[in-house]
């Protein structure tokens, strides 16, 4: 066991298996106490590498993320404390390897329940090592303004409120961990605070004892006095009695051994720690306070009593002049959460990202405020889905089987499109199903399957001013630009697109009114007269039927329709249903297990 101290400002620490919460507490702990660095060195994550953001005070640093012990001390190697927050399935393995790294000095043992022969051979080693291990079963300890070991302490309010973000002169060791927190409260009340605080764990066989540490204790000059909190069963407080017998301890001693109730049991009493029970008349809480206070210590007659004892001694301590209190220093903020923050309503902070289509938030998710339940429930369908999530709306049924039809009819249109060649190509080099999708994707556009948004605005614009079909391919032709939605490679008056006929009379028969249709189907008329091949094509059908809906179903007003067209919510319709082919296209070349394309010389033209 070391003697003197073992924390300081500059300590860092090393934290195995990492817990956001108590390292983002000594961080703060940190802040609080002015330290320039931070006290977490490195985290150590069996299995995992990089880095992790924390806070140190306003700033985000960023913690260096090690998967082995090993790589972790060589990375720091002025690190010497091992935080070590494993199970206690695997808390004695991880802290041997700890206790064999040159740079660890110090291991703190979080885990309860860690079998007792482990603990015995690590703290054998330990001590043939000269190292010191706190815990098992400890919150850790602290070293008040300079370090602290994970949760100790509790939260900053608390820390704040126990002045632990400055060093006083009162050193204290006890069992409990939870009780280190109200004793921190106490010493803070009637001394001027504590200088270190450790809290050994409340197993039979704690990795370093009450009396070691008050040992320590008694070798920093700054610790004036010792405050003792033990616990009845085990003999760990009769070494301490041996220490004050053998006047190894010229510090003021205030103790007190908790479980003088076990008395009132009849039979033997288990309290909280695996230690804290109840056994001979030697390890009674009565019988300890009784060989402490023999042995020179200052043990008040109960618990209530022991913060006026606090407060007697340390008073002395001033009078005599072996104390100056220290200054009260004023610690800085540290800046709140901003989820903790927004929940308690102190700021509010602008979002980044608008959503009106949809929302995960609630119990199920909901498109347009409509639960996914529901619409399983209605049996609604893609149609309906694309009504929601696009025009925020349910749309009557003919609009929904509308959309199904469009899908249905451009889900592929063979291998020889842009698209799918594109596909293929792509698949066939190898490439992955998103790639190869989105290569085909990309070939739609204004010539392939992307003219339905352009169709719609020309056709739109067209009809609404009154143009004649003369007036507007004329008008287009001299400005020089192809009538979107009409022509086709391979259709013609001779060879009519079947999709363009099934989506005709579909809306023949269901919508209200097809007056955008008729005008694109005159065009076609017009169209005709100058090259067979210039029919209303799927996209033009598409582009002028789709405004037919939008201006016949009475859903949408007339900016919406032109928000709409404007926008080019159109061309999603060719998307979506050329995806489903493109990714069967995908499927197929690799179920084929076709090779690299590559084009043949034959059918290049090499000229210069
Ligand atoms: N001319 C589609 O052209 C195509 C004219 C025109 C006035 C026109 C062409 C075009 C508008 C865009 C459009 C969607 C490039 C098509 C689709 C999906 C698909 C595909 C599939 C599937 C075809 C010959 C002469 C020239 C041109 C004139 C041609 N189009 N005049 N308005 N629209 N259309 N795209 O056959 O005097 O000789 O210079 O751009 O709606 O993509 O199945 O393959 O499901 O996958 O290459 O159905 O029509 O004709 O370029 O040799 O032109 O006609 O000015 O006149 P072509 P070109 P001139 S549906």
């Amino acid at each position: 066991m070391a003697t003197g101290q073992l924390f300081s400002r500059t300590t860092q620490a090393l934290f195995y298996n990492y817990k956001q919460l108590p390292v983002q507490r000594m961080l703060d702990f940190d802040f609080l106490c002015g330290r320039e660095t931070p006290s977490v060195a490195g985290i150590i994550n069996p299995g995992s590498e990089g880095f992790q953001k924390l806070f140190f005070g306003q700033e985000e640093i960023a913690i260096p993320v090690h998967s082995s012990i090993e790589a972790a001390c060589a990375a720091h190697p002025t690190a010497d404390v091992f935080i070590n927050f494993a199970s206690y399935r695997s808390a004695s393995a991880s802290t041997m390897a700890a206790l064999k790294q040159p740079t660890i000095k110090v291991v703190a043992i979080i885990a309860e329940g860690v079998p007792e022969s482990d603990t015995k051979q690590l703290i054998a080693y330990a001590r043939t090592n000269n190292k010191v291990v706190i815990g098992p079963a400890t919150v850790g300890g602290i070293q008040a303004g300079a370090f602290k070991i994970g949760d100790t302490a509790g939260t900053i309010d608390n820390i704040i409120h126990c002045k632990l973000y400055r060093p006083g002169s009162v050193g204290f060791v006890s069992k409990s961990g939870g009780m280190s927190n109200e004793l921190y409260n106490t010493i803070a009340r009637v001394t001027d605070g504590i200088y270190e605080g450790i809290a050994i764990g409340g197993d039979v066989f704690p990795g370093s004892t009450l009396s070691d540490h008050v040992l320590r204790f008694n070798n920093i000059p700054q610790v004036k006095m010792v405050v003792v909190l033990g616990e009845l069963g085990g003999h760990d407080e009769y070494s301490l009695v041996e220490a004050l017998k053998q006047g190894k301890i010229n510090k003021p001693v205030v103790a007190w051994v908790s479980g003088t109730c076990a008395r009132l049991f009849k039979s033997e009493v288990q309290f909280g720690h695996a230690g804290a029970k109840s056994g001979g008349e030697v390890e009674s809480a009565q019988a300890k306070n009784q060989a402490l206070k023999e042995a020179g210590a200052v043990v008040p007659t109960s618990y209530e009593a022991l913060e006026g004892a606090i407060k007697e001694t340390y008073e002395k301590l001033v009078e005599e002049g072996r104390v100056t209190p220290v200054k009260e220093v004023t610690p800085p903020q540290i800046p709140e959460d901003l989820n903790t923050a927004i929940k308690s309503g102190k700021v509010r902070a602008p979002t980044h990202i608008i959503s009106t289509i949809s929302d995960d938030r609630g119990e199920e998710p909901a498109y347009a405020g409509i639960p996914m339940s529901s619409i399983v429930e209605q049996g609604l369908g893609a149609g309906d889905v694309i009504s929601l999530l696009w025009f925020k709306r349910s749309l009557p049924r003919y609009c929904t089987r509308f959309i199904e039809i469009c899908i249905v009819l451009c889900a592929d249109h063979g291998p020889c499109v842009s698209g799918a060649h594109n596909t293929i190509v792509t698949a066939r080099a190898g490439k992955d199903l998103v790639s190869s999708l989105v290569s085909g994707l990309l070939t739609i556009g204004p010539r392939f399957g992307g003219a339905i948004d352009d169709a719609a605005r020309y056709f739109k614009d067209a009809y609404d001013k009154g143009l004649t079909p003369y007036e507007f391919v004329e008008s287009m032709k001299r400005k020089g630009i192809r009538v979107p939605g009409i022509g086709h490679r391979i259709k013609s008056s001779d060879n009519r697109d079947k999709r363009v006929e099934l989506l005709q009379r579909f809306a023949r028969s269901n919508f209200p009114s097809v007056k955008y249709m008729e005008y694109a189907v005159e065009v076609e008329t017009y169209t005709l007269t100058k090259a067979n091949n210039l029919v209303l094509n799927v996209d033009g059908a598409i582009g002028s039927l789709f405004l037919d809906l939008l201006a016949g179903s009475g859903m949408f007003t007339k900016q919406e329709i032109d928000e709409i067209v404007g926008i080019g919510y159109l061309n999603g319709l060719f998307v979506l249903a050329r995806s489903i082919g493109l990714i069967g296209h995908t499927f197929d070349q690799k179920r084929l297990k076709q090779p690299l394309y590559r084009h043949p010389w034959e059918d290049v033209l090499y000229t210069k």
